[in-house]
This record gives C-alpha cells, structure tokens and sequence, in this order.
C-alpha cells in the first residue's frame, strides 16, 4: 500500500478514511486533526498556556507532545495517586518524557501529601476508588491550573473514549451528561475551561503516534479500573466499526453537528457558593471535595497548601 501524499510505502492505514500514509504523512495526518479540533472548538490560542493532564498513558503523553509540536505553551501535570507500582511506573515515564524535552512538569503526590493513596481513602470514605479519584483529580487539575495562571486544562480522550461515552449515555438517557459531552467546557468563575483536542483520533493512533515519534508510555491500565460498562460499549463500537468503518466518528460528530442542539437546554444560571472549608465554588455549604475529605479523616486544605508551595516555586 501507497502512502496517499507521496506514494512512498505507507506504514499505517486508516480503514475510516480509507487513507495509507508513510510514518512522516501520518504525523502530519495526527498533526492536522488536532488543530482543526482546536480551531472549530476554540480549544486556545497560541498566546494562552495550557495545563496537560499527563498520566502516563499513550493519549496524554501524545495529546503533550502534538501540543508543543504544534507550538502551543504546554505545561504537563501528574497527579500521584499512590496505585502502588502502577503510579510509580506511569510517574517515570512522564518524568522521563519531560526530562528529554525539558519541559515544566508539576506533580502532587497523594501519598507525600496524605501517606494514603487512592484505594485507602476511598476506603475510609466508602467510596469504590474511581469516584473518589475522579473528585480528587478534578479539584487538583481546576486549583491547579487557576492558581498557577493557566488558560486551559488538555485531557488526553480519544474518539472511542467520547464514543463509547456517548453510547453508555444515550442508552441511559443521561441527559444531564449528554449536555455536556461536547470537547470543550468554557471557564465558569473559578473553573478553569477544559478541552479534549484529541477526540478525532483514535486510540490505535495515538498509539501509533507514540510508537513512530520513540515516546515511551505505560502500557498497563490502572489496576483500580473496573468499569466494564465502558469496556463493553468500546468493544461493542468496535463490532460495528469492523462492518462500517467509519461508525464512531459518524455517530460522535454527527452528535455535535446535529444531536446535541436538541439536547442541550437553556443554561441556568446555577448560584455557586464559597465552600465554607476551602473557599472553592459549590452549590452546597461544603464542596463535594472537602466531604469526602471530612470523611475520611484528612484535611482537605493540605491540598491547596500543595498548591500553594508549587506556585511560590513558579
Ligand atoms: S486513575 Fe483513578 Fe482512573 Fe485509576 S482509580 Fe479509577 S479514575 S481507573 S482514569
Ligand atoms: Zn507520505
Ligand atoms: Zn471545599
């Protein structure tokens, strides 16, 4: 097979697209996605700084690496979460990543901060480890990026994670979550705006991506992730994309073309309040961070004192 730009032998085809390219085409392929996922949507400009989501994983490390290839000021954050040699594994290789660029790279350590990792304080707060991690990386990720004078936070989805989002939401008719499934959530007072730039590509490609450009990633999942609903409707996606190639993108785009405008309703204007332990935005007294906190015995303010050490140290 003919790469489609220069003829030269092609090393990747994209059945979707029904497009060959060489390894240098495919780049520029990854390279052109990206950008027009941050033009339509708005994502930032070259001006602003962006704050990277980094875990490890083949999307984060490649969602890093087109950004600053593409000229964009991106910053990389690992949040430690304390998943025993998952965590130190996944935090090498991001340190390692960084370290060869020379790039800014923050990390918070759960475990340094705490002695606890994820597993034991979603224990103590009776919580499966996923939830009470999902809190704890949002209010990281948001105090974080705010604090430090970042424009945006970049995460790492791909199309079969926003198609298979989509599926699991549309069979439930999550409606609240349907509305907020477009790759972008602009700021909002203290909230920081949040972009997914790599939702046209696959994740066959961004591994491919980290493959051809010598990016090493980890490899193994999170050994806390148990959500098989999720796995199920990728592989489900998967079935019919063998058939039709060209499903998921057709059924995530054509969401945000045509789906989403019936969906999404007038916005509330929701009255946010100052958490009355952290000072964060919330719609209760205390924010659903500092609950969890609360019960699990740890004070969530160590946290933004964290935060607070990282940018006397900018
Ligand atoms: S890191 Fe955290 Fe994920 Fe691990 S504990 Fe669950 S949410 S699976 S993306
Ligand atoms: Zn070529
Ligand atoms: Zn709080």
């Amino acid at each position: 097979m003919k790469c489609i730009k220069c003829k030269n032998e092609a090393s990747i085809y994209i059945r979707r697209h029904n497009s060959a390219f060489c390894k240098d085409h495919f780049i520029e392929y990854v390279f052109h996605q990206t950008e027009k996922a941050i033009k339509q949507y708005k994502m930032f400009t070259q001006d602003e700084k962006i704050l990277v989501a980094v875990s490890g994983g083949k999307d984060s490390l490649a969602l890093w690496d087109i950004l600053i290839s593409l000229g964009y000021k991106a910053d990389g954050m690992y949040i430690d979460l304390g998943i025993g040699e998952y965590s130190e594994k996944s935090k090498e290789k991001v340190k390692k990543y960084a370290n060869k660029k020379a790039l800014k790279l923050h990390i918070i350590s759960l475990k340094e901060i705490y002695g606890l990792g994820i597993e034991e304080i979603a224990k103590r707060n009776k919580k499966v480890p996923c939830s009470t991690c999902g809190v704890i990386k949002r209010y990281i990720m948001n105090l974080t990026a705010r604090e430090l004078g970042y424009n945006a936070i970049a995460t790492g989805h791909n199309l079969d994670d926003e198609a298979a989002t989509l599926l699991g939401n549309i069979l439930h008719w999550q409606i609240d979550y349907l509305e907020v499934q477009e790759p972008i959530h602009k700021e909002e007072g203290y909230f920081v705006r949040k972009v997914k730039p790599l939702y046209r590509l696959t994740e066959i490609e961004t591994s491919a991506y980290c493959i051809i450009k010598k990016i090493d990633y980890i490899i193994d999942e999170c050994p806390m992730s148990h959500d098989a609903r999720s796995l199920m409707y990728k592989e489900s996606l998967n079935i019919l994309e063998n058939k039709s190639p060209g499903t998921k993108e057709h059924f995530y785009y054509g969401f945000l073309e045509k789906g989403i405008k019936y969906i999404k309703r007038q916005e509330e204007k929701i009255e946010l309040k100052n958490c009355q332990i952290c000072g964060e935005p919330t719609t209760k007294d205390i924010c659903v961070f500092c609950k969890q906190m609360e019960k699990a015995h740890l004070n969530s303010l160590d946290i933004k004192n964290s935060i607070e050490r990282l940018k006397s140290q900018q």
